[in-house]
């Protein structure tokens, strides 16, 4: 059976080969994500708070294989809340998924099924397991960009619907110079 390869700079998080993917997030389009709409458009709208990779050896979708990507999130505030990525559940509630730390420091902010939010930090070597039925999002609370490697099922899937229109029932703001978790009114 062929086997399928890719390098990972393990000291960047960069993914380099065949089959991969990716996508960048600017100022302009995580319109709505952020708390302080107003801090966000007072930002250059071309400014990237997050770039990802994605290595898929097999179709999204299918059932049984695994998918590997990285992570840049940049430093940066809106307002009081630092960039973060969008956060998803995934289509199939039920998939898990990894992820390791690499460069850069941050938390991780999970949210379980009952709407209760919880956040880890992330640091250098910090391997998290975020279980099924488990919204998802990183942000990045130090002043260099946070890379982390991420690996799930291929038929996880990625649903933003529940977070676009619901949220998260916390966010991760900067109270007094502490990441804080401040729940939503
Ligand atoms: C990790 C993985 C990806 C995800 C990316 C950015 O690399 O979880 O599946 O796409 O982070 O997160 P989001 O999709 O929430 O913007
Ligand atoms: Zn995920």
């Amino acid at each position: 059976m062929a086997s399928t390869q890719i390098k990972v700079d393990v000291q960047t998080g960069e993914l380099s080969g065949d089959k991969i993917g990716g996508v960048t997030r600017t100022v302009d389009d995580l319109k709505g994500l952020f708390r302080d709409e107003a801090a966000r458009q007072a930002l250059d709208p071309h400014t990237v708070v997050y770039r990802t990779q994605e290595f898929a050896p097999v179709p999204a979708g299918q059932e049984g294989g695994l998918f590997w990507g990285t992570t840049f999130l940049e430093p940066g505030r809106v307002g009081d809340e630092y960039f973060m990525t969008k956060g998803h559940h995934h289509t199939q509630r039920s998939r898990a998924e990894f992820y390791l730390t690499v460069t850069g420091s941050g938390a991780l902010i999970l949210m379980d099924e009952k709407r209760h939010t919880v956040f880890a930090p992330m640091r250098p070597g910090t391997l998290h397991y975020i279980p099924g039925n488990t919204a998802h999002r990183v942000a990045n609370t130090g002043d260099t960009v946070l890379a982390f490697l991420a690996c799930w099922p291929s038929d996880s899937g990625h649903n933003y619907e529940i977070i676009a229109s619901h949220g998260f029932s916390a966010r991760l703001r900067d109270v007094g110079g502490v990441p804080t978790l401040v729940e939503e009114p």
